[in-house]
């Protein structure tokens, strides 16, 4: 059933794209289901160019006959369309679950607007109960490591960091890094531990997506809501 608003919620955005769009493209299963609806309206005569957020994308995209660029070539993008791990009433996300958070982060930063596909179950009153993707490099890992905990144990959150992939094989990002996963079950102060995480330097990025998504399309039961941030 998911699937099905994923899909929903990807073809309600796929409608808000018009010619000569410049395109920040998600990652993600819901972000697949936007490539797909996207890639019909090209098949249709809509021309748009697209900079992949991930090497997942790029591949699918290509392979669908979506135009694509680089940041490099075209650094500044009309609107981003991704999914999301978790949105909150701000709008505030949690992403990451794929692992494309940082090349996500980019591109929705590079562009004018962003909005969020996703299926109701990702809709929460306060982020926190996924998992916060933490973006680490892989020098220093530890230390890094106890400096996040550090951070985590000062605003009261759960110290709990799981390596992605585990010791023997961590999962590596598009970008060479490595990924701690926080379960920190409730952020309160969401601001707060974005400074916070990313002013530790073996911390290259994390998850919190804070004042980059205009709007979201949301599908369940009664259909695709559009919600804007309170
Ligand atoms: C990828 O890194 C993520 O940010 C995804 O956008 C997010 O995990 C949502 O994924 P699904 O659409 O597969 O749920």
């Amino acid at each position: 059933m998911s699937e099905q608003f994923k899909k929903q919620a990807a073809e309600r955005a796929a409608e808000d794209v018009s010619s000569g769009m410049r395109l920040g493209i998600g990652t993600g299963s819901t972000a697949e289901h936007f490539v797909r609806a996207l890639a019909d309206r090209v098949a249709g005569g809509l021309d748009v160019i697209g900079v992949p957020t991930s090497e997942r994308t790029h591949d699918l995209a290509k392979s669908l006959g979506i135009r694509l660029t680089t940041l490099d070539e075209m650094p500044e993008l009309d609107l981003t369309v991704d999914g999301a791990d978790e949105l909150d009433p701000h709008l505030a996300l949690i992403k990451g679950g794929g692992g494309a958070l940082l090349r996500e982060k980019i591109v929705a930063s590079a562009s004018a607007r962003m909005i969020v596909i996703a299926d109701e179950s990702k809709q929460v009153d306060r982020l926190g109960r996924f998992p916060l993707p933490i973006e680490v490099v892989p020098f220093g890992l530890e230390a890094t490591r106890h400096a996040i905990v550090k951070v985590l144990a000062e605003l009261v959150l759960p110290q709990k960091l799981e390596l992605r992939g585990g010791a023997q094989a961590p999962f590596v990002t598009d970008g060479g890094h490595y990924i701690l996963d926080a379960h920190l079950e409730k952020i309160g102060e969401v601001r707060t531990l974005a400074d916070r995480l990313v002013a530790i330097p073996g911390v290259v990025d994390h998850g919190l997506f804070i004042d980059l998504a205009a709007k979201a399309y949301v599908a369940g039961a009664d259909g695709v809501k559009t919600v804007l941030p309170i």
